[in-house]
């Protein structure tokens, strides 16, 4: 007991010290209805009520989003699946307050805090949650961090019962970058024991990669102002200068053209073309210089991985 309310205190005061920091804060939300989710969980993926998950388990998303499950109270008790009642199936049924037939992922009957670590960092999360003993009040404890290790803490209050009537809490966050790597829910309350938390379906709200036709749009923008404030100019023999610098926007221009068309792999033996032109390599010349062109040369390498360039 005395141990839970120090770590609740500890949390709290790690929350309060970082918002200091000027980085954003994902805002708590509280209805699974108010989180703009694109991608989810739902734990019954892993198998039927009873399957019981190996230590650090994977799971992948609907969208492909790969995430690892770790036990961080009790790291050697498995998560497993249950399921709310009704209806009731042979075994590992979950008595609790969640909508019936809900898949519900807990620590076997153990103490338990989940930890939810995302392979590609993600724009906001949630579960429906519930913990702690039937008929009690309990707090859910959600702890974010972020891709800088700055770590968030948000928390409700929940009550615990057995209506299966999905009134279990919904505890989220949302921020305005994809920066979160990870997630832990945990549970408190006034009782001596309790069973770590059981968690719904995870919603997931991941980042929507721009489109490659948009992004060359945005080159292009970065090139003409980078040419009208001079920190992009042609470079070359004679007069040359100004016709390389054009050719290269031509190059840039045939290349949206192809992606435009789905000629994907023409659009990047342009792109490969172009990124030569400003890539500081000798070998071939580049037909531009000044401070802007190491970045348009990122930003070309950025848009070729996008396409899945070789
Ligand atoms: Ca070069």
């Amino acid at each position: 007991m005395m141990k839970r309310i120090f770590a609740l205190l500890f949390a709290l005061g790690m929350a309060f010290g970082l918002t200091m920091q000027a980085h954003a804060v994902p805002t708590q939300i509280n209805d699974r209805n108010l989180l703009p989710h694109n991608d989810f969980v739902d734990w019954s993926v892993l198998g039927p009520p009873g399957t019981c998950l190996p230590i650090g388990f994977t799971v992948v998303s609907n969208g492909g989003l790969t995430l690892t499950v770790n036990n961080t109270i009790e790291p050697d008790t498995p998560f497993c699946v249950f399921q709310q009642v009704p209806p009731i199936p042979e075994w590992f049924w979950w008595n609790g307050n969640f909508a019936p037939g809900d898949a519900v992922l807990a620590p076997n009957g153990r103490p338990g805090a989940t930890l939810i670590q995302f392979a590609s960092p993600v724009l906001g999360a949630g579960v429906q949650i519930q913990g702690g003993l039937l008929g009690t009040s309990f707090t859910a404890i959600l702890v974010v961090t972020d891709i800088t290790h700055a770590v968030h803490t948000y928390s409700e209050t929940g009550y615990s019962s057995s209506s299966a009537d999905n009134s279990a809490i919904f505890l989220g966050v949302l921020d305005d970058t994809a920066d979160i790597v990870s997630i832990e829910y945990s549970v408190v309350g006034d009782w001596e024991y309790a069973n770590g938390p059981g968690i719904n379906r995870l919603d997931i709200v991941s980042p929507v990669p721009v489109p490659p036709s948009e992004q060359l749009d945005m080159i292009l923008g970065f090139f003409d102002e980078s040419v009208s404030n001079e920190t992009l100019t042609g470079v070359g023999p004679g007069k040359s200068a100004k016709n390389r610098l054009n050719a290269l926007r031509n190059m840039l221009e045939a290349a949206r053209e192809h992606i435009g068309e789905g000629s994907i792999a023409e659009a990047c033996q342009q792109l490969l073309d172009a990124y030569k032109k400003t890539d500081g390599n000798p070998k071939p010349p580049d037909f531009v210089t000044g401070e802007a062109a190491s970045e348009l040369a990122n930003k070309i390498q950025a848009l070729r991985a996008n396409l899945g360039c070789q």
